[in-house]
C-alpha cells in the first residue's frame, strides 16, 4: 500500500511535466502561437568573425560562446547592420537602417540621444507584451537632448526608449565620462566634486595624454590623448567626479554582477536583457585574473574574460532554473580591429590568430569582415544545434521577436525571420544594405556590390582596407568569400542588376 501511494505520488509529480511536454509539442507544431520566454541579447564590442573558437579561432579559447554556438544555431552569414558601433546598436534596437538617420555615426560622449522617444524599439515593444526590460553595459546611442549636465538626472536615455532598468557606460570605454549611470544618475558621484565634460577644450591645469606621457600606463597611438583616467588617456576632456570614475580592470565583473542581479530579481516575470559587454574594444584592460590567458596580449585576454563572463551569466540562468525558458542571441556590433588607437601589442602578438576568420577588411570596412560577425541563437530545449548559412541581420531581430511574443511591428527594414533564428528554416534575407561610416553597399543573394567611393583604400592608422575604390566592385561571395576577384566589368549584366536594386533600396 506504501508502494501504491508512492506510485500515485510519482504520477502526480510527473503530471505537470507531462502536460508541459505536450504543450511544448503543440507549440512546436504551430509556430504562430506566441510565447513569452525571457530574451537576452548578449552583444560584444568589436568581436571579429574569427575571434571565437566555434568560428575557427585556435589561439583563443572561448568554451562558453562555443557552447552556445554548438548547441544552438551558429550563423555563418549573420551581419551587424554596420561596421561601427553606434549605427549597429541603433539598427538592432529600432529595426531601422541606420543610414536613414544622419546622426547614427560614432558618437562623442556628449552627443544627444539619437533614438526618437516615439520610435519603436525592442524593449518598448516587449514592455507592451508584459516584459520587464533592462540594459547593462555599453550604450553609445547618446544621452539627453542638448547639453548634458552629468550632475543631475540625465534624460532622455535608455529609460525613455523602453528600458525599465539601465546600468550603462554612456559611450565607449575610451571616451569620457568614465563613469557608470544607473537609471540616468551617475553612480557614486560626490556632489562636491561635480563632473564637467568637454570634447573640444581641456580644463585649466588638467593633465592630458599628450602633455603628460609620464602619467600613462597605456600609450596612445592615434587619437586618445586627452584626459587621463586610471593611467589611460581617453577621447574627450573630463574634470571632477573622482569618486564616480570606474575601474577599468573591474568593468567586466561589474557589468556581469549587474546582469546576474537583474536576472535573479526578475526571474519570475518575462524579462528582456540587453547585456552589452565592452570587450574587446579599446582600451583593453583585462582583470589581473585574465592577464596572460592567451599569447596574444590584452586583446586575446579580454576575449577570454568576456567568454568567462558569458559562462558565469549562463550559469546564473541555470542556477535560477530559467535557462530552458530563455532565448539567448549573441553577436558583435561590428568587425575586429587590432590597433584602434593604443599600443597594446594586439598587432605585435597576433601570431597565428586571424581575427577576421579569413574575411577581407575589418571594423570600419564595407568588405565582409566589417559587418559579418559571430551570430548565435540558443534556447535550451527549443532550438536544435545547427549551422545556418542563411543571410540575416541584427535588423531582423525586432520583427522576429515581435512574431515570437505576439507583438505588432511594422518596420519594413526589419524582416521577420523567426524560423531562421529558431533554426527551422534557412530562408534568410534576399537582400541587405551594408553600411560603414555612412557608405553603403548591397548584398543580394551571393552577390555583393560596392559602389565607387572616394577616400583612401586603406585606413592607415588601423591598417584596414575600407572598401573604397573609384570603380564599382562586384563579388560573388559563394565562389570568392575573400573578395579577391572584382567581377564588375566581366559580369556587367549582374552589375547592372545590382545597381538597380541598390538604387531602389538605398539610392538618393
Ligand atoms: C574612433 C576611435 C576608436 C574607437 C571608435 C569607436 C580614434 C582615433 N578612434 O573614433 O578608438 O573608439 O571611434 O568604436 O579616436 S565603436 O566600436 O564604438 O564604433
Ligand atoms: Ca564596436
Amino acid at each position: 500500500d506504501k508502494t501504491i501511494r508512492y506510485i500515485a505520488y510519482s504520477i502526480l509529480l510527473l503530471f505537470p511535466t507531462v502536460l508541459g511536454f505536450s504543450c511544448k509539442t503543440d507549440k512546436e507544431s504551430n509556430s504562430s502561437v506566441a510565447t513569452k520566454p525571457n530574451i537576452v541579447v548578449i552583444y560584444l564590442d568589436d568581436l571579429g568573425y574569427g575571434d571565437v573558437g566555434a568560428y575557427g579561432a585556435t589561439e583563443i579559447s572561448t568554451p562558453n560562446i562555443d557552447r552556445l554556438a554548438n548547441e544552438g544555431v551558429m550563423f555563418t552569414d549573420g551581419h551587424a547592420s554596420s561596421a561601427t558601433c553606434t549605427p549597429s546598436r541603433y539598427a538592432l534596437l529600432t529595426g531601422v537602417y541606420p543610414w536613414r538617420n544622419k546622426d547614427a555615426k560614432i558618437l562623442p560622449g556628449t552627443a544627444p540621444l539619437i533614438i526618437d522617444t516615439d520610435q519603436v524599439t525592442i524593449p518598448k515593444m516587449l514592455k507592451e507584451q508584459g516584459y520587464y526590460t533592462g540594459v547593462v553595459g555599453k550604450w553609445h546611442l547618446g544621452l539627453g537632448s542638448g547639453v548634458v549636465n552629468w550632475n543631475e538626472h540625465v534624460s532622455p536615455g535608455p529609460n525613455e526608449v523602453g528600458f525599465d532598468y539601465s546600468y550603462i557606460m554612456a559611450a565607449t570605454q575610451d571616451r569620457v565620462p568614465t563613469v557608470y549611470l544607473k537609471n540616468g544618475l551617475v553612480e557614486g558621484l560626490d556632489p562636491n566634486d561635480p563632473i564637467e565634460i568637454d570634447y573640444e577644450n581641456n580644463f585649466d591645469g588638467e593633465p592630458t595624454g599628450k602633455d603628460n606621457p609620464e602619467m600613462l600606463t597605456m600609450k596612445w597611438h592615434h587619437g586618445h590623448n586627452n584626459s587621463i583616467v586610471n593611467g589611460i588617456p581617453r577621447i574627450g576632456f573630463m574634470k571632477g567626479g573622482e569618486t564616480a570614475k570606474w575601474s577599468d580592470v573591474d568593468m567586466a565583473d561589474n557589468f556581469l554582477s549587474k546582469a546576474q542581479n537583474y536576472v535573479k530579481k526578475h526571474k519570475n516575470e518575462p524579462f528582456f536583457l540587453y547585456y552589452t559587454l565592452q570587450q574587446p574594444h579599446v582600451p583593453r584592460t583585462p582583470n589581473p585574473r585574465f592577464v596572460g590567458k592567451t599569447d596574444l596580449g590584452p586583446r586575446g585576454d579580454v576575449i577570454v574574460e568576456a567568454d568567462w563572463c558569458i559562462g558565469e551569466f549562463i550559469k546564473t540562468l541555470e542556477d535560477e532554473g530559467i535557462l530552458e525558458n530563455t532565448l539567448i542571441i549573441l553577436s558583435s556590433d561590428n568587425g575586429p580591429v587590432l590597433n584602434d588607437g593604443y599600443y597594446d601589442d594586439a598587432v605585435e602578438r597576433i601570431g597565428n590568430h586571424d581575427q577576421n576568420g579569413g574575411l577581407r577588411g575589418g571594423k570600419y570596412s564595407l568588405f565582409e569582415a566589417g559587418t559579418r560577425v559571430p551570430f548565435i541563437t540558443y534556447w535550451k530545449g527549443q532550438i536544435d544545434p545547427k549551422k545556418s548559412d542563411a543571410l540575416i541581420s541584427h535588423l531582423d531581430i525586432l520583427a522576429s521577436l515581435a512574431k515570437l511574443t505576439g507583438a505588432k511591428a511594422n518596420s519594413s527594414d526589419s524582416k521577420e525571420l523567426l524560423n531562421v533564428l529558431m533554426g527551422k528554416s534557412e530562408e534568410g534575407r534576399e537582400e541587405l544594405v551594408l553600411e560603414a561610416s555612412s557608405r553603403t553597399a548591397l548584398r543580394k543573394g551571393d552577390w555583393l556590390m560596392i559602389p565607387p567611393y572616394n577616400g583612401p583604400a586603406i585606413a592607415s592608422q588601423v591598417n584596414i582596407e575600407l572598401g573604397n575604390s573609384s570603380d564599382f566592385q562586384l563579388y560573388n561571395l559563394k565562389a570568392d568569400i575573400n573578395q579577391k576577384k572584382n567581377l564588375a566589368w566581366s559580369n556587367s549584366q549582374k552589375l547592372k542588376e545590382m545597381i538597380n536594386s541598390y538604387e531602389a533600396l538605398a539610392g538618393p
